[in-house]
């Protein structure tokens, strides 16, 4: 095909990546704003056709895709790459999960340079002293001091260059055993400190803890909660408890654990695949998530 110089023509040449909406921008009073863990931009793209807000680059997720535990095994510099590779191929913002920050006040100082200048508009930092381990494991983790915390997020938000980037303050406080009152008094602390939202964590088996934290929360922070433990909250619910944004953390991950055994133990145990034929996504479908239409149009 001969290039003809007109705009359409141009049009038909081009592959841009998505430009992305920031995730202070999701913030509206008395809405809820939903976002889905991914580890890669396939999962986060995903995600975003499913309808999702926004996608958390899950320490879980990215840990476990690299079959080892999540527990400051690898670096900032690979949590970031994940991070960065997701909102590349996304419209919709990346809320990166950037653990205790990676070390000590400066550690967190330059993770914010690193992460705002890859066009990372939200990050997590947690009350874990570092390294962490997943807030999930039997082994579990001391808490740092709330002033320390504190210093740490006044580090982070100093650290940030344009006025739209988020840093959620994530409290352990109920996942170590404290009471709710310990969890309110950190949370207020660190809304004192800088933060824009507080994460609330929890490993019950209901929303009881969460409910009775939102209850006696004196504050218009936003609250960020992630039920996987509690999973019987549905999401309208959720909005008019005061929860402001939800975080389905690792439920991506865990159904391609679910659908990979599946599929590898079919094949085997059938001796071909046409069990299975019916539920695999066409490689059309493949094809269309990479946009491979687009990108051969480059050089027909
Ligand atoms: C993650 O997804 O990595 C989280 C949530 O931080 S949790 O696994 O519950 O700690
Ligand atoms: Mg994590």
């Amino acid at each position: 095909m001969t290039f003809s110089g007109t705009a359409q023509a141009d049009a038909a040449f081009t592959v841009r990546r998505p430009t992305h909406t920031t995730f202070r921008s999701l913030m509206q009073p008395g809405s809820l704003v939903r976002v889905a863990g991914a580890h890669d931009a396939l999962g986060g793209l995903l995600a975003e056709k499913a309808g999702f807000d926004a996608v958390w680059s899950s320490s879980l997720e990215v840990s476990a895709s690299r079959a080892l535990p999540d527990a400051s095994l690898l670096t900032m510099t690979e949590y970031l790459e994940a991070a960065a590779n997701m909102q590349k191929a996304l419209s919709v913002p990346v809320v990166a999960d950037c653990d205790s920050g990676y070390g000590n006040n400066a550690n967190a100082a330059h993770m914010v340079h690193e992460y705002e200048a890859a066009g990372i508009t939200a990050i997590s930092i947690e009350d874990k002293k570092f390294p962490k381990m997943n807030s999930f494991a039997d082994r579990g983790n001391s808490l740092v001091d709330t002033h320390d915390f504190c210093r740490k997020l006044d580090t982070v938000k100093n650290a940030q260059s344009g006025s739209d980037f988020f840093v959620i303050a994530r409290t352990e406080a109920l996942i170590n055993g404290l009471p709710v009152t310990e969890a309110l008094h950190r949370a207020h602390a660190y809304e004192d400190a800088g933060a824009d939202a507080i994460l609330i964590h929890s490993k019950e088996k209901t929303n009881a803890q969460i409910v009775d934290f939102l209850n006696r929360w004196e504050s218009k922070l936003p609250v960020v909660v992630v039920p996987t433990t509690y999973p019987n909250w549905p999401a309208d619910a959720m909005a008019a408890a005061g929860v402001s944004v939800v975080i389905y953390a690792n439920h991506g991950l865990r159904a391609t654990i679910t659908g990979l055994r599946e599929t590898f133990a079919s094949i085997l145990n059938h001796g071909d695949t046409t069990k299975l034929e019916d539920a695999l996504a066409p490689v059309r479908d493949v094809f269309a998530l990479q946009g491979l239409d687009t990108w051969q149009a480059l050089d027909s």
